[in-house]
């Protein structure tokens, strides 16, 4: 490896629902997974995948914040959003060229007006129409914003991934590498449904929980009929705190769960079985090991 030039930085990758943001992940970090456990409450907990090469790793991450919301996700991911588009080297807006660039996009490009960090306009799904009609379409986005770089790509057929990444390096500085290369990648939906829960908790249980609550979700399997099972755990510091959350009868529990159900349905699109307990661990965020086996640092 050439470390005297090696270059790394952060990349956010942002960009309507089913434009083709995790295709894109999944293609462009291959087969080199590993899915890391969530880092709720770190800054840079929202990882898609680290790219790894001879002479730079490229850390993409997601921002759900920026899209328009369809549903009140709460104010976090804003917040989360607006962070991490200041934390980034490279912001990646990909857009699905199929599609005509709507207020979906208007709206994403508002928000990035006054970003000082260079855009780099993905235009995806090229493989579905002809080359001729590609030129229109590219205009209207470069009438609308003034990006640092334009890349049509077909994330599926894999097509000028290289063109991609050479864009990106452009605009990466001299830096370490900040994983090891057989690293990572996360899964968004992971933490945003344990941010959802974490929502309905703080929500239904009002000032009597203080924010000392974890959420770790354990398990995410799609079954057969495609409908998703969710098992998570709500981590509370005291038994008093377990007792608040379950509340009388469990009646609590069973409407954060109803609620973060809702959510995530809506969110994810595909029917949802959650399976959602309660724990104790006693002063987690005093205690160093603790906190690491939930991945803080
Ligand atoms: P995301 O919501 O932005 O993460 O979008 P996904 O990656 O889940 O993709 C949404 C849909 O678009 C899926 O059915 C993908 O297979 C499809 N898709 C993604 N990229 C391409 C592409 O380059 N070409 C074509 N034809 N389909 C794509
Ligand atoms: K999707
Ligand atoms: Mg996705």
């Amino acid at each position: 490896m050439n470390k005297e030039n090696y270059k790394s930085g952060f990349v956010a990758v942002i960009g309507r629902p089913n434009v083709g943001k995790s295709t894109l992940m999944n293609n462009l970090i291959g087969q080199k997974v590993a899915i890391m456990s969530d880092k709720p409450q770190t800054t840079r907990n929202k990882i898609m995948g680290v790219l790894t090469q001879n002479d730079a790793q490229i850390i993409f991450i997601d921002t759900p914040g920026i899209h328009k919301p369809k549903h009140k996700l709460g104010e976090y991911m804003v917040k989360e959003a607006e962070g991490s588009l200041r934390e980034v080297e490279v912001i990646l807006f990909v857009v699905d060229v199929t599609a005509e660039m709507g207020p979906g996009e208007r709206y994403i490009l508002d928000n990035l007006a006054n970003a000082r960090t260079p855009v780099i306009l993905v235009v995806n799904k090229i493989d579905r129409i002809e080359k001729p009609k590609l030129f229109p379409i590219i205009e209207k986005y470069t009438a609308a914003f003034n990006f640092a770089a334009v890349v049509p790509i077909s994330a599926l057929d894999q097509t000028n991934f290289d063109g991609l990444v050479a864009e990106i390096k452009n605009y990466l500085e001299p830096g370490p590498q900040y994983y090891p290369e057989d690293m990572i990648t996360d899964q968004p939906e992971r933490l945003v449904i344990a941010e959802l829960i974490r929502e309905k908790v703080l929500h239904l249980t009002k000032e009597e929980i203080p924010h000392a609550i974890l959420v770790d979700i354990e398990e995410i399997v799609t079954r057969a009929n495609e409908d998703l099972y969710v098992r998570a755990v709500i981590y509370v510091e005291r038994d008093s705190q377990k007792g608040i959350v379950i509340g009388a009868g469990g009646r609590l529990l069973k409407d954060i769960g109803r609620m973060a159900r809702a959510d995530i349905e809506n969110l994810l699109g595909s029917k949802v079985y959650l399976d959602l307990w309660v724990k104790v661990k006693k002063d987690w965020r005093n205690r160093a090991n603790v906190l690491k086996s939930f991945g803080f640092e």
